[in-house]
């Protein structure tokens, strides 16, 4: 793929804060490399269970687990891991200690059904899981169909483990390990395989390398985009987040940038309104990190009272649009000076290319930020592929080395989204205006976000279609108050056969977690709008059923 530019040539926007400095270590060595500034520092805590670790600790924890991975169950640089973990603060463990065995992580959903968690396993080439007691069986119902599987760690799994049927107990494989020779790792190696079904198709593994995740964290780091006080002997920031570790912003965003900088992290493994509340009231944190579902929450819900907001300085919000009016009545209901920033980012850009400087000028409210460090962008038109300049919506392209080193096993997904040139194509109309600001408006690729999580239509529409009665489907994402986007499937009936809205809501509700369900139900047609080329004119299903007489 190559991109046509405009007469006069690319329009190239450069980062404003300049250039990042080099950044020559894994993730984990980025990570840890002040740890011991903050050793006696508490690094995470449970907000539901309280249970909490130091740095000293969390630090000394990844480094045995480590060892354990390799010299005890035989694993080897590389080699795959698949995570079915809630937000936890061993989390911590689970990931930075593979990573620094030299290992490749995936995760997925605690909530994903058996089907989800071993297309994503099988796809990635999962040798060994880890996971909650209380999730083992949907482990050991993937398990059998992964290949050269070596066994399941399980946190808190005194209960279940069972060494012959190759389920390990967390606490008591790690026991009596020391920190034994670990192999090699690079920065330019693959660290970790998230999925995200990019500009279109089934979910694909996002190869991003250490230096991906490092360096974008790095990029991140400039007085202009760093707001936290440094971590000392009496001051230690506070950040509360329940945004999933399984997800590239909860865990490159939030966690590493919290872990990298000596923050004290909250998180709770399971979001309710009165756990989150019960949980800033408690530890009174000074910076939350939120997506605008949660915004809206804070914002609307009447058990969130103004005093409640009073420790927190600075809260951001990214992974789906947040308005100038969320914004707003957000801080109408704090009834304080609360900074408000957005970033924007995808898991192909590990994930962070634009975010809101710490000052941001008050007309600029409702921008999704500026290049991070050694950021370029182009906008270019969705007609001709020609650039645009300012306040013109075109299709956003970023280059920069935060940008995925490809899918995995899939050349041909990898040369649509990153062209020759190493722009890659985001799929997300944006403009910037006069200095540089920009502001993403809507989306071209087929992607739809209900709560800031990631839907694939490709593989509900796949689902569907399995059911006798369905002769054609398309499923694309309608406008929700509260979810921000859901999903609806327009379906096309076989001839002759019946079949009811009740039964494809099922047979979906069965399959999938719950947040791709078809919240946004199921409307017959005698036929799925498609352009010559049989590709789904989407656009056209967005706004049929929203005129009155269509219904
Ligand atoms: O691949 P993904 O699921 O990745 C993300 C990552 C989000 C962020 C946001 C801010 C951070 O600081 C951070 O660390 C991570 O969501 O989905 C990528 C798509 O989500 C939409 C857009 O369509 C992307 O292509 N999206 C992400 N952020 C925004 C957004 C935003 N601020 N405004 C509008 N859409």
């Amino acid at each position: 793929r190559s991109t046509p530019s405009s007469s006069t040539g690319p329009i190239i926007l450069e980062s404003p804060f300049g250039t990042v400095n080099p950044v020559d270590l894994t993730l984990p060595e980025y990570i840890w490399r002040n740890v011991d500034k903050w050793e006696d520092k508490p690094m995470i805590t449970c907000g539901s269970s309280g249970r909490s670790y130091t740095y000293g600790e969390g630090r000394m924890i990844c480094r045995l687990f480590a060892s354990t991975l390799i010299s005890k169950l035989g694993l080897k640089k590389g080699d795959v891991v698949g995570l079915l973990l809630p937000n936890l603060p061993e989390y911590v463990f689970a990931i930075h200690g593979a990573l620094e065995a030299g290992l490749v992580v995936t995760f997925v959903n605690p909530l994903y059904t058996a089907m989800e968690v071993r297309r994503q396993f099988e796809n990635a080439g999962v040798k060994l899981c880890m996971t909650i007691s209380l999730l083992l069986p949907v482990i050991q119902e993937v398990s059998p169909s992964l290949n050269d599987y070596v066994g399941t760690i399980v946190f808190g799994g005194e209960e279940v483990a069972n060494e012959k049927a190759r389920v390990y107990d967390f606490k008591t494989i790690v026991s009596g390990q020391s920190p034994d020779e670990l192999p090699k790792s690079f920065p330019h190696e693959v660290a970790l395989l998230p999925y995200s079904s990019g500009t279109t198709g089934l979910p694909k593994g996002v190869m991003l390398t250490h230096r991906n995740c490092a360096i974008n964290l790095e990029q991140c780091t400039n007085k202009d985009l760093i707001s936290y006080e440094p971590t000392t002997d009496t001051y230690q920031e506070r950040v509360l987040s329940v945004l999933p570790f399984f997800h590239i912003y909860g865990f490159n965003g939030i966690l590493n940038g919290v872990l990298s900088h000596g923050l004290h992290m909250i998180t709770i493994p399971k979001f309710t309104p009165e756990s989150y509340i019960e949980c800033v009231l408690k530890y009174k944190p000074t910076f939350l990190f939120v997506v605008p579902s949660l915004l809206l929450f804070l914002a609307s819900h009447p058990s969130v009272k103004p005093e409640h907001l009073s420790s927190i300085k600075e809260i951001t919000c990214g992974a789906a649009p947040a308005s100038k009016g969320l914004i707003d009545n957000f801080l109408l209901k704090a009834q304080k000076d609360i900074r408000i920033r957005q970033g924007y980012g995808m898991t192909e850009s590990s994930p962070v290319s634009l975010y809101t400087r710490v000052i941001l000028p008050e007309n600029k409210t409702g921008s999704t930020g500026q290049l991070v460090l050694s950021t370029q962008a182009r906008v270019v038109s969705l007609t001709d592929g020609c650039d645009l300049g300012p306040h013109k919506s075109g299709e956003l392209l970023i280059k920069g080395p935060q940008v995925m080193a490809g899918y995995l096993n899939n050349e041909k997904a990898t040369k649509e989204t990153v062209d020759e040139d190493g722009w890659l194509h985001t799929g997300d109309v944006a403009y910037y205006d006069e200095d540089e600001y920009f502001f993403i408006v809507d989306r071209t690729k087929e992607l739809i976000k209900v709560k800031g999580n990631q839907v694939s239509p490709t593989e509900l529409e796949n689902l569907i279609s399995q059911l006798k009665g369905v002769a054609d489907v398309a499923v694309v994402g309608i406008p929700d108050v509260l979810s921000g986007e859901i999903p609806r499937a327009f379906v096309v009936k076989r001839p002759g056969m019946d079949i009811d809205e009740k039964t494809i809501l099922s047979h979906v509700e069965k399959n999938v977690v719950a947040y791709k369900k078809l919240a946004g139900g199921v409307k017959f047609l005698d036929m799925i709008p498609r352009n010559p080329s049989g590709k789904v004119l989407r656009n056209e299903l967005k706004v049929f059923g929203n005129n009155p007489s269509e219904q």
